[in-house]
């Protein structure tokens, strides 16, 4: 198949989704066509059957805010034509799903579109009147829609209502960029201590991750061991969340890191990753830490539940509640055996429920359904 790839290219779980699928299906001979802003950041390694079309964004001083939905659609149309796609993939509902139909109609072909929904494309977007339309158009306009969990699509049917299927489809980590190890220089380098356990969290530090409660779980978690929190990522919480790490004089071991490329390092030097938001549709950190043997606590919102089994391979707490998460962590971390137990199983439901190979065939399946081409269920 030829296959067009639309994403945010900028680092976050979408754009390594739609990256690291769009390199599965390379690699299994499929042609693959990125037509997306700027070279998807997980693309830094040369791929057969992949090529990149970077989308100029016209800055006509006219224009208050540059045309990027049109200069996408019609750079589109263009790969759509010159390359004989037979199919998009458009990741996120708004613009990308609208920019495809566009596209499609601009290339005069009848081009199959799949889009995948993430999450705040739905759960945040979808509250606002003035796009909540054009995400709907977008949904039922494509020819099949998928969502990264069980709870976004029932999201999607409540806040949207669109009179079309949604399929789950979750996401998935390449694993072998996720080993399980234990880097000891980098624990050094950061002046962690061998004695000292570590916690990790990250994201883009948007107020919806709820950050405050990640350092104050660490702050109860550091009153009983000694621990270090790592904070990666970049955004417009930063600040104030230093602020608060200062007011609970935590400066010393809370380690604000910025946006780091190597994740893999960091969560090889884990002990437990922590994701407190209050609306994740899937929380793809979550599965990256587990591949690297790391155990999470994470809230009971959204797609956290589906891909965190409570007290079997990880644990839940409720939004806002830095006790219990601090408990289970203390709990956790005084207890070896325990936690080697849970480890264990929970590298084998990760190995059962997300392994890439198993979800790239389901998009996959998807891909040859569209075309009419499907030959066995997956
Ligand atoms: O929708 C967003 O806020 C950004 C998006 C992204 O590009 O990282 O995150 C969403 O998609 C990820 C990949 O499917 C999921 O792992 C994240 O849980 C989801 N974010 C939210 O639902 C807040």
């Amino acid at each position: 198949m030829k296959i067009g790839i639309t994403c945010y290219p900028s680092v976050g779980g979408s754009g390594i989704i739609a990256t690291e699928l769009g390199i599965l299906m390379a690699e299994r001979g499929h042609e693959v066509h990125f037509i997306t802003s700027n070279m998807p950041f997980r693309l830094n390694k040369p791929v057969p059957n992949i090529t990149f079309h970077q989308v100029d964004i016209n800055q006509y001083a006219v224009f208050q805010y540059p045309p990027y939905d049109i200069s996408l659609s019609t750079k589109i149309a263009n790969v759509i034509n010159e390359y004989d796609l037979d199919i998009l993939h458009m990741h996120y509902a708004i613009p990308h799903a609208i920019c495809g139909i566009l596209a499609r109609q601009m290339s005069g072909k009848d081009i199959k579109i799949m889009t995948t929904l993430h999450g705040t494309d739905i759960t945040v977007l979808g509250y606002d009147h003035a796009l909540r339309n054009a995400i709907k158009f977008g949904i039922e306009k494509s020819d099949i829609v998928t969502s990264v969990s069980q709870s976004l699509k029932e999201e999607t049917y409540d806040i949207i209502q669109p009179n079309k299927e949604i399929i789950p489809i979750y996401n998935f980590v390449k694993e072998q960029d996720f080993p399980i190890g234990r880097q000891q220089d980098l624990r050094a380098s950061y002046g962690i201590d061998k004695d000292e356990k570590v916690i990790i969290h990250v994201s883009n530090f948007r107020k919806v991750k709820r950050i405050d409660t990640i350092i104050d779980t660490f702050a109860r978690i550091r009153q009983n061991m000694k621990a270090k929190l790592l904070l990666i990522g970049d955004g417009p919480e930063l600040l104030d969340m230093r602020q608060h790490v200062k007011s609970l004089h935590l400066t010393e071991d809370v380690l604000f890191l910025g946006k780091q490329d190597c994740m893999s390092n960091f969560y090889q030097v884990s002990d437990l990753v922590l994701l407190m938001s209050e609306k994740e549709s899937f929380g793809l950190t979550l599965l990256e830490a587990m591949n690297s043997g790391v155990l999470p606590i994470g809230t009971r919102t959204g797609g956290i539940q589906e891909v965190i089994k409570h007290e079997v391979t990880g644990f839940l707490v409720d939004i806002g509640d830095c006790d219990a998460a601090a408990n289970y962590a203390i709990e956790i971390l005084q207890d070896e055996t325990k936690y080697k137990q849970m480890q264990s199983v929970m590298l084998e439901d990760i190995h059962a429920r997300f392994h890439s190979k198993k979800i790239a065939d389901q998009y996959e399946y998807y891909y040859e359904k569209m075309l009419g081409e499907s030959t066995t269920n997956v």
